[in-house]
């Protein structure tokens, strides 16, 4: 068996976002679970913004397939939750945005699949 089949969170030994979970790399963390990380994103665009990741090294949408459904359901039913946490004002007056840049037509720089989130009073830098 791999090594990467006995860790609990198959890395990219290369990729930044799996250091930032491992603790290799600094980042001001929102949440942590088994499965789930969230942290700021370091250019914010809006008052709020952070980044929403699965630990497990996926490097974009476009690698998903049915294993992950249940992780990606949590992941966005978490989402609502902790933009009312970090700042985000409640729906309908406030909201906020949710963004996953898919590829380099979607002009995603880091490829270890992220859903930004984004919210707070307008206007915003970008978005
Ligand atoms: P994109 O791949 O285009 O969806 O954007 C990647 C985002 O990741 C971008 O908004 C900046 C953020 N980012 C890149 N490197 C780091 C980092 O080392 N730490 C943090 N907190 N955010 C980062």
């Amino acid at each position: 068996m791999t090594e990467a089949a006995h860790h609990p969170h198959p890395r990219d030994a290369d990729c930044i976002f799996c250091k930032i979970v491992a603790g290799q790399i600094p980042s001001r963390k929102v949440y942590e679970d088994d499965e789930l990380f969230a942290f700021h994103d370091i250019h914010p665009w809006a008052p709020v913004h952070f980044l929403l990741i699965p630990k497990v090294h996926i490097a974009s949408m476009a690698q998903l397939d049915d294993r992950h459904a249940a992780m990606m359901g949590r992941l966005m039913v978490l989402a609502p939750r902790l933009a009312l946490e970090q700042g985000c004002q409640p729906y309908p007056e406030g909201g906020f945005r949710i963004v996953v840049n898919t590829g380099a037509h979607g002009a995603q720089e880091v490829q270890h699949l992220h859903v930004h989130v984004m919210g707070g009073p307008r206007p915003w830098l970008r978005g």
